[in-house]
């Protein structure tokens, strides 16, 4: 596979989190080709104020359409779809109603003031590593070389549940 895939990291844990992701992902299909969806996981908020409800994550494959082939036209569209679902951003890792993070397209290294490519801190979240290696087990970071299944093997993930729950 030779596309530039974008690996898009999907969180709720405020108002009905199964509904947030299930419509985020009919809205990421304005923007490309949903090529791959994980399975839904359950966790504890990690870090953030204490007394948040516990999250949903995923994470998706999209083949963007031409217009978000671009990281940052991407990044815009994201930040979008997560206006429409009513994040309001206050205090750092709050609870949020959708969080929408472009992990990684292609391989692609981008330093900019918007967006860092690969996300800075995915290779220490278990709720990022255990769903991309579901859709994309043998997805390596392009510029450490160190692999999605590798830096999950080395992480606690007692805390963290798969969960039988369907996107349909
Ligand atoms: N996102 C954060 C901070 N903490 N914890 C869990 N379990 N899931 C998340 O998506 C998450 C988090 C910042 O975006
Ligand atoms: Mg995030
Ligand atoms: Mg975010």
């Amino acid at each position: 596979m030779n596309r530039d895939l974008a690996y898009v990291a999907l969180g709720s844990n405020l108002g009905d989190p199964l509904q947030q992701l299930r419509l985020a992902v009919q809205k990421l299909r304005r923007l490309g080709e949903v090529a791959a969806r994980s399975s839904l996981y359950r966790s504890p908020a990690q870090g953030g104020p204490p007394g948040q409800p516990d999250y949903l994550n995923a994470v998706v494959a999209l083949d963007p359409f031409p217009p978000y082939r671009s990281p940052l036209e991407l990044l815009g569209a994201l930040l979008a779809i997560e206006q429409e679902a009513g994040r309001v951003r206050r205090i750092r890792w709050e609870a949020r109603t959708l969080d929408l993070d472009l992990l990684a397209m292609g391989s692609r290294i981008l330093n900019s003031p918007e967006l860092t490519l690969p996300h800075p801190r995915m290779m220490e979240r278990a709720f990022v590593l255990a769903p991309l290696g579901e859709i994309a087990p043998d997805w390596r970071h392009p510029e450490t070389g160190v692999g999605v299944k590798e830096a999950l093997i080395s992480l606690d993930q007692s805390w963290l549940e798969r969960t039988t729950l369907g996107w349909e």
